[in-house]
């Protein structure tokens, strides 16, 4: 078993509307794909063909089934994604989403970063799924750095859990020690400037 759980304590109940965006928020270091959550992102390629890293974990756990399904939806555009079955995977769906490569900061990678948390957020509500796994996207063979890609992701899932009620919790899977605790430490910082 890769890592164990460690959440992200939850601000005390009755806080204003900002603390409590808080506490839909989770960290927990370990395995993306033994996650019991409604659907668990991906951190796939435009083409949606089973590459290395999560996707490939997601693939080897879910079985040859996804890749049928995938080849079926014809690819996905960087900052998008696309829903699938979840076959062997314990959750409901899966939500693959197709980040930037780093190129340096300069094309657009910020913005395409978000812009898989969103989309990823609103499909989810489009098909009543109200609990999700993300894995820290783009942060791996993708290149990009991972404290800038952790702000980006805490920002912009906060700033779109507001526009969709229905989604109950959100977890950050981070692998290694060193990502989870960068989430840790800027969701500390976040909790304490709304304190
Ligand atoms: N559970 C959770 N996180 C994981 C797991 C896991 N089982 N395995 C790796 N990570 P990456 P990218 C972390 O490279 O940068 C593939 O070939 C990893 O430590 O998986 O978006 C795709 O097909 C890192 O923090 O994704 C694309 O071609 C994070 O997941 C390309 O890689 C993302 O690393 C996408 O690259």
């Amino acid at each position: 078993m890769a890592g164990s759980d460690h959440t992200f304590p939850h601000p005390p109940a009755g806080g204003d509307a900002g603390r409590s965006l808080l506490g839909r928020l989770n960290v927990i270091q370990g395995d993306i794909t033994v996650q019991q959550v409604d659907a668990i992102v991906n951190a796939a390629n435009s083409a949606l063909k089973r590459g290395g890293g999560v996707d490939g974990a997601i693939h080897r756990a879910a079985g040859p089934d996804l890749q049928r399904e995938l080849d079926t939806v014809g690819g996905c555009p960087t900052g998008e994604c696309r829903i699938s079955n979840a076959y062997r995977l314990p959750s409901k769906r899966l939500i693959h989403c197709v980040g930037p490569v780093w190129r340096g900061g300069g094309a657009n990678e910020d913005k395409d970063l978000a812009g898989c948390y969103r989309s990823a957020l609103e499909l989810a509500s489009q098909h009543g799924l109200a609990t999700l796994a993300f894995p820290a996207i783009s942060t791996g063979i993708y290149g990009f750095p991972p404290d800038r890609a952790a702000r980006i992701a805490i920002d912009t899932v906060l700033a779109g859990l507001g526009d969709f009620p229905s989604i109950r919790e959100i977890r950050f899977i981070c692998f290694d020690t060193a990502t989870a605790d960068l989430y840790r430490d800027l969701l500390a910082e976040i909790s304490k400037r709304r304190a």
